[in-house]
């Protein structure tokens, strides 16, 4: 196939060895590799339970980052068994093995790559693995055995299923409650554009940013330019050769779409009445678009009043019930409310990244647990790790003359609080019975800053000074950050430990 490419950023602005991973590469990386691995092919079967290379497993070098300087070009890769019995596309980041090296390949010149620091078992650094190899038929360094039958229970491992020896819980047998619309779905998809009550905008992914909305509106005036994820990070902490400090910038790999493509699940995170919208990215595998089904929308019952009010002779109210964009492995989702509100949230529902858990290491004397995480399962450890989530929101309210305001709320003498709004009021009023009280606090800020967090309570706020409400108040939104949560399923974690509550609901399926 004959391409074409064009360069799009400067010379020097983002080095070439910055790029993200891709399949061409990787390729090149692993017939590299095979030379290494031809020498240590005895050592693999023996340790791991029989599994041979290269049929059972699979070399991850994306072990982030591929470089600390921004000019460098050096990743660690580990031994990952690939495949779940279904489809050997499929890689396990639970089980990785003990058997990582680094791979040395900066540029374009592949002749000049090369494989170095090999280790087993977190011992080394061999610089060949033939030193390696030598070391481990010496004995010169601590083996491990998985146990037989290790591979065959793998996917029983990885995901919360239900044992068919114990009984149903109670009712267990029944449907849990659904959502339908009882008369048609309320909103209307035309192409990329949703309309839905008062809203309307249009919705697009992108495989380096993930999801993102454009030109939303409100009664037919603009309240964004766009909302969109932008980045996410995670920080590891393991005590692995190959996986110590790992940092992910997800951009990097594909946020929707990349490697793999991600597709949301109907029944699990998009809701069997919710309509599936497809976006596109470039697989480099086949050096084509790969249409996949990413985005989910629908109509949710909100389970809750949006407001209500009852009187000795009245009641009244409004169920909530926003209209919802969500997307997959990290479920993220954008709800729009009757009120005008906007939510976007986002949940880590995928399986943790776990690192070796070695028995006989002897740094760890509680058995349980190292520095860096629990046992959570026979070899597995679950590393401390974040996941931290960028979102860009770019308002354009009404038009683009638009201020960013901070509402202090505050507290401190009466004559202060007032002299906040006007500073030629001499005295305090008398009527005040505490000399002490809350107030608020204006601060239109003038230029771009970081927001430090404060002791006191802080809204943001964004405006348009010019348009006003019918009480003459400037119209804007307040950005509210949420409390952080930890609603994690990463399912390994939670079944090795006991604590999975929905065993009896999860099911693992062939697609
Ligand atoms: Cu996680």
């Amino acid at each position: 196939m004959q391409m074409t490419s064009q360069a799009m950023t400067q010379s020097g602005e983002i080095h070439f060895n910055t790029r993200p991973y891709e399949a061409v590469e990787v390729g090149i990386l692993n017939k590299m590799c095979e030379l290494d691995f031809a020498i240590l092919t005895d050592s693999i079967p023996e340790s791991f339970d029989g599994i041979k290379y290269p049929e059972d497993v699979f070399l991850n070098f994306a072990n982030g980052p591929p470089n600390m300087s921004g000019t460098a070009r050096d990743s660690r890769w580990s031994l990952l068994l690939s495949s779940f019995g279904y489809d050997p596309r499929d890689f396990d980041l639970l089980h990785i093995l003990p058997l990582s090296g680094r791979v040395h390949h900066p540029g374009t010149n592949t002749s000049e790559w090369y494989a170095y620091e090999f280790h087993y078992l977190n011992q080394g650094p061999f610089r060949t693995a033939h030193d390696l190899l030598h070391a481990y038929k010496t004995n010169a360094i601590r083996k491990v055995r998985l146990d037989k039958g290790f591979k065959a229970r793998i996917l029983d491992r990885i995901f919360p299923m239900r044992d068919n020896r114990k009984p149903l819980r109670d009712q267990a047998n029944k449907h849990g409650p659904r959502t339908y619309y009882p008369t048609g779905p309320t909103y209307k998809i035309d192409g990329t554009n949703v309309k839905w009550m008062d809203w309307n905008f249009d919705i697009s992914g992108g495989q380096i940013r993930g999801p993102a909305l454009f030109d939303v509106k409100f009664k037919g005036e603009r309240i964004l330019y766009e909302l969109a994820v932008n980045d996410i990070a995670l920080n590891y902490a393991t005590d692995s050769h190959s996986q110590n400090n790992i940092i992910y910038a997800d951009a990097t790999y594909g946020i929707m779409g990349g490697d793999t493509p991600g597709t949301v699940i109907k029944d699990i995170d998009c809701p069997k009445h919710g309509s599936v919208l497809q976006t596109s990215f470039w697989l480099t595998a086949t050096q084509r678009a790969y249409n996949m089904s990413s985005i989910c929308v629908y109509e949710a019952d909100g389970k809750s009043a949006l407001w209500r009010h009852a009187g000795m002779g009245f009641e009244a109210g409004l169920r909530n019930r926003p209209v919802v964009i969500g997307n997959y492995d990290h479920t993220f989702e954008f709800h729009f409310f009757l009120d005008g509100k906007i939510f976007n949230y986002v949940r880590a529902s995928g399986f943790i990244q776990a690192s070796f858990w070695e028995r006989d290491d002897p740094k760890w004397p509680d058995k349980t647990r190292s520095s860096f995480g629990y046992k959570v399962s026979d070899y597995m450890s679950g590393p401390i790790h974040d996941h931290m989530f960028g979102f860009k929101v770019d308002f354009d309210l009404i038009d683009r003359n638009n201020s960013f305001q901070l509402v202090n709320w505050k507290a401190g003498p009466i004559l202060k609080a007032i002299r906040t709004q006007n500073a030629s009021i001499p005295a305090a009023p008398e009527y005040f019975i505490y000399n002490e009280t809350r107030y608020i606090d204006w601060e239109r800020v003038q230029t771009e800053r970081a927001i430090t967090k404060q002791a006191h309570q802080q809204f943001m706020f964004v405006v348009n000074t010019r348009e006003k409400n019918k009480w003459g108040v400037e119209r804007g939104y307040v950005i509210e950050p949420l409390a952080t949560e930890s609603k994690e399923t990463e399912a390994a974690q939670m079944v090795d430990q006991g604590l999975a509550g929905s065993r009896a609901e999860a099911s693992v399926r062939s697609v």
